[in-house]
């Protein structure tokens, strides 16, 4: 196991479906840490570098639309093994696709509205927590309690 940081998004249809704080619960109840919280408008130059190996493909544009189109709330999670974790809590990218129980399999329909984003390794996480957070926007945890949350 090793201690991870993953970014979290819930994208425009989360917020406006109001899923926000359940998706943020998943989260939490599964024992991952929250260390960087905020809500915002994301400027074009930002989704284009975070979605920059989509670039060329026939969604991009789609994809850049559908993330700065509308308000999204943006996440730090951390914890043991958070990147895989937090993708398995979120599903299969097509949410038809995605197992029941998981976010998207529970709330979502179709894969250009799947409500979240997850980092999909432990070297993307840490490139997309500094391209979305500055440091002093980060609240790393204090992780002695980290005993208490998994066992070794
Ligand atoms: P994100 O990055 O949003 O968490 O999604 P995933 O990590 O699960 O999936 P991805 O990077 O492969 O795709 C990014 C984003 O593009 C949308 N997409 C993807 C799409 O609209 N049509 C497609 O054919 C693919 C492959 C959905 C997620």
């Amino acid at each position: 196991m090793a201690h991870e940081r993953t970014l979290i998004l819930c994208k425009a249809d989360a917020v406006a479906r109001g899923l926000v704080g359940e998706i943020i619960a998943r989260f939490e109840r599964r024992g991952f840490t929250i260390s960087g919280l905020k809500m915002l408008k994301v400027p074009a130059e930002l989704a284009k570098r975070h979605y920059a190996e989509h670039e060329g493909k026939g969604f991009f544009n789609g994809l850049v639309e559908y993330i700065t189109g509308a308000p999204i709330v943006a996440l730090v999670v951390e914890g043991e093994d958070a990147v895989e974790g937090c993708r398995s809590t979120i599903g299969a990218t097509n949410p038809i696709k995605a197992a029941p129980g998981s976010i998207r399999g529970d709330f979502g329909q179709t894969i250009g509205r799947n409500l979240v984003h997850g980092s999909d390794s432990p070297g993307s996480g840490e490139r997309e927590v500094a391209l979305w957070f500055t440091p002093a926007e980060l609240y790393p945890r204090d992780h002695d309690q980290k005993e208490w949350l998994v066992s070794a």
